[in-house]
């Protein structure tokens, strides 16, 4: 099988109740990025990547235009084989690993069709039929986070992440805090998300001031030598997010115990062949982590569900979606939804869900 064409779309993705508001970044609505590929024997497979927003991370939707702009041209009649298609983007473009992944998705999804089987079981498989979902508030009022935090738990959340960052670290504390009295003791996981926002001298104020609260401290600070200041003094686990931009740095900080476990991005880290690389370093070491995207539409919600369903259980700290501040999804027969904070894997070929291309208007390049 081959590729036979690729077709790039965009679809705004407007932020239901909005806007979400992170340290370094406030967004309204996304432009998603979506990629269609088509075989030579007709089977078409789906990608897509939608950065949250130009600040949150290297990544920006114009960027992953332009990217895919430069490479699908070269990948016209390639085999599609995952790591055939991933070594053919690299020697064409260096890095713009988040606009490669949607075609590395697609990818999948081709596979799966052509297979007959589910994209988790392309990824080494899994027995589970759901896995757990969880809920990162924005950074916001502390009472209005510990109310947020108290209906998610009561929805069925397991696992909730509070933003922190971009304005007093006192505020901080207080909403760590308020959200804690909420939810202790009813087994809800807490992670606070810093999204690289906090000087060291904030994040280390914010651990020696709730020594109580079993925390994660996700991405407190902005750089990977930051984390590695604040490592010894600091008493709550350490989880990397937006520092964890390839496998030579997860494998180097993994490598060191650096972190206790990762917050990873599909899209960030290269796509699902990357993806499935970076589980089993965990796995060989034991870390916990996400299967997330920046965010994204249905197809990335597939392609995170799919990935999350071949993790260890015990080492997955669950799969964040967009899914619930999004207005509408974009698949003809409604796409996958979280239902009291978990998941359904989807057992049809492929990724499972097939986007109504009509809502997409005209590709903005074929080739
Ligand atoms: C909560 N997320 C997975 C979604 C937003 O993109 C931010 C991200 C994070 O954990 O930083
Ligand atoms: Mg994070």
């Amino acid at each position: 099988m081959k590729i036979k064409s690729i077709e790039i779309f965009r679809h705004d993705l407007p932020v239901k109740n909005g806007p979400y508001k992170m340290a370094n970044a406030e967004v309204w609505s996304l432009q998603t990025t979506l990629v269609k590929v088509t075989a030579d024997n007709g089977l078409t497979g789906w990608g897509e990547t939608c950065p949250v927003g130009p600040t949150y991370a290297e990544a920006h939707a114009l960027g992953a235009q332009a990217a895919l702009r430069e490479i699908a041209p070269h990948l016209i009649g390639e085999d599609i084989e995952p790591l055939m298609v991933n070594r053919a983007m690299h020697a064409r473009l260096n890095g713009h690993s988040y606009a490669k992944a949607a075609i590395d998705i697609a990818v999948y999804d081709l596979l799966g069709k052509r297979f007959d089987v589910p994209v988790s079981v392309l990824l080494g498989g899994g027995r589970v039929e759901e896995v757990p979902s969880y809920f990162a508030t924005g950074v916001g009022v502390p009472d209005d986070i510990a109310r947020i935090a108290a209906e998610k738990c009561s929805e069925g959340y397991k696992r909730l992440q509070i933003k922190m960052g971009g304005r007093p670290v006192a505020i901080d504390i207080e909403t760590i805090r308020k959200v804690w009295e909420k939810i202790a003791g009813k087994g809800v996981k807490l992670a606070v998300d810093g999204n690289r926002g906090w000087t060291t001298r904030d994040a280390l104020r914010v651990s020696r001031e709730c020594p109580d609260i079993p925390f994660v401290m996700e991405q407190p600070c902005n750089r990977l030598e930051d984390l590695q200041k604040i490592r010894p003094q600091i008493q709550h686990a350490i989880y990397m997010d937006e520092n964890g931009v390839d496998l030579a740095t997860v494998i180097r900080a993994a490598g060191c115990g650096l972190v206790d476990g990762f917050g990873m991005k599909v899209t960030r880290v290269g796509g699902l062949q990357q993806m499935a690389a970076f589980r089993d370093i965990c796995e060989a070491t034991n870390l916990p982590h996400t299967c997330d995207d920046a965010w994204g539409g249905d197809i990335i919600t597939a392609a995170c569900t799919h990935v999350a369903a071949t993790v260890k259980p015990d080492l997955l700290e669950g799969v964040w979606l967009a899914e619930p501040m999004i207005e509408h999804g974009y698949t003809s027969g409604g796409g996958i939804r979280i239902r009291n904070g978990s998941i359904r894997v989807p057992e049809r070929p492929g990724l499972g869900v097939e986007p109504d291309e009509s809502l997409f208007g005209s590709p903005i390049a074929e080739f």
